[in-house]
């Protein structure tokens, strides 16, 4: 992906053109617009082209811009004389800035001899008309080092830490997002297995990671709990799930997160929208379970109840759900009673590991299953289990684990960046390489 410029124009350069031709020319914006795609178009740069006469929406494009830009060219017009407060949004940026004017200010009235804006800026171009702006872009574009890797791309370097992940999809979702954005970004896998270490290791290798200027971390099993002791401050559903998979490392802070409920949420809402929610059964409480019974239950699932061979596994689960939703949408169920609360039941998750490729078989007897009863998974490896098949023959809805993976990957992309990913563009991503 190209690198990406903003140019910025300031109050009544809409009027460009059109009125004092001796002062500004007279070419219009449009046109100062399409002589700038051109000149960026044969450099290598993508451009947003922008105008406004509101100072807030100049400094919300300036905000915009340093999450996404290799540059800025703005023309603040008249801001430029009075506006500290487009100064502050523009010294918030890392890349260079250049000023530009039509007019040269210098010969013009004594107020416009002074720019806010010029102590921020790498350069000023002015009096040099409105090819000041492709002098500033044909500049940016040797700058960036445009027609090849930009020098000044904002970087990431990112992780999962966990065991047996070596055929994680993950880091392909992130780094192929993250060049799609025009980031240099790269995600490394800490297998714990690979490097013959435990989950003791974990202190150690987040110091490391720390040191070694990682934005954040994935955590995943069989971390997810093991690392809140470890960490600075939690948000409010990691606090609340007690798990933790997204760590991100700011300012010498680390703050866990938790994206897996929010992966099966989004997953849920996406797949199977319009499915009959009145009772659901779960089966498993252990990995991901809390997560996913939180997120059911955000999803509007009016009762859920959850099946563990470990009864006390189940227990806090629902203990912990109970004090956060109201108590009589959670309950538990013996495996002995499976038949009957699946008979009552509108849809099942299943977040036990059976059916995972380690893992084959059914979780429950194939006789349970109706066509009347809607079947999730999050395995998605297989990205069909034998559930699912099983299921889908009967003609029941399913919802694969597919997209809880991308969803999960998804937030925790925004978290490390503050950018927020094109959740479509990772789909189509997820799927292409699932279909390999
Ligand atoms: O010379 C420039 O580019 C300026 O930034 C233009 C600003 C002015 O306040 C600065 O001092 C210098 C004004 C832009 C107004 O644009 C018009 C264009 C055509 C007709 C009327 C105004």
């Amino acid at each position: 992906m190209n690198p990406i410029v903003y140019v910025l124009n300031g109050p009544n350069l809409n009027l460009l053109g059109k009125r004092q031709p001796k002062i500004y020319g007279r070419e219009t914006l449009a046109e100062v617009e399409a002589e700038c795609r051109r000149t960026a178009g044969e450099l290598g740069l993508a451009i947003e082209f922008r105008q406004t006469n509101a100072e807030s929406q100049l400094i919300d494009w300036i905000h915009e811009a340093r999450e996404r830009a290799s540059g800025i060219v703005i023309n603040p017009a008249a801001f430029t004389h009075t506006s500290v407060a487009i100064l502050d949004a523009l010294n918030t940026c890392e890349f260079p800035i250049f000023e530009v004017h039509i007019s040269n200010i210098h010969q013009r009235e004594e107020f416009r001899h002074h720019s806010f804006v010029s102590r921020v800026a790498a350069g000023v171009i002015c009096g040099f008309g409105t090819q000041g702006y492709t002098l500033a872009i044909q500049h940016l574009a040797r700058l960036t080092g445009s027609r090849g890797a930009s020098p000044i791309q904002r970087a990431f370097l990112v992780g999962l830490i966990g065991t047996g992940i070596r055929a994680s999809r993950t880091p392909a979702l992130h780094e192929q997002e993250g060049a799609a954005q025009g980031l240099r970004y790269i995600y490394k896998l800490i297998d714990l297995e690979t490097l013959g270490l435990g989950a003791d290791a974990l202190a150690e290798l987040i110091k490391a990671a720390e040191r070694m200027g990682f934005a954040g971390l994935n955590i995943t099993h069989p971390c997810k709990q093991s690392v809140i002791p470890l960490l600075d401050d939690l948000s409010d559903d990691a606090r609340a799930l007690g798990a933790v998979n997204t760590v991100v490392l700011k300012d010498g802070k680390r703050v866990g997160h938790n994206t897996d409920w929010f992966g099966f949420a989004e997953n849920f809402k996406r797949g199977l929208p319009d499915v009959a929610r009145d009772h659901v059964v779960q089966l498993g409480a252990g990995g991901a379970g809390s997560a996913v019974a939180h997120a059911a239950l955000t999803c509007d699932i009016k009762k859920l109840t959850i099946i563990d061979v470990a009864a006390d596994r189940a227990k806090s689960v629902a203990e912990g759900l109970a004090a956060r939703f109201n108590r009589d949408r959670v309950s538990v169920a013996a495996p002995a009673d499976l038949a009957a609360v699946i008979a009552a039941a509108d849809g099942l998750i299943n977040t036990t590991p059976i059916g995972m490729a380690k893992y084959p078989g059914l979780p429950l007897p194939a006789a349970l299953l109706r066509p009347d009863l809607w079947v999730a998974e999050i395995i998605y490896f297989p990205m069909e289990t034998e559930l699912l098949r099983t299921a889908r023959a009967l003609g029941c809805r399913t919802l694969d684990g597919g997209g809880m993976a991308v969803f999960q990957a998804v937030e925790a992309f925004r978290l490390f960046t503050g950018i927020k990913p094109d959740a479509e563009r990772m789909l189509e991503h997820f799927a292409a390489m699932s279909a390999n």
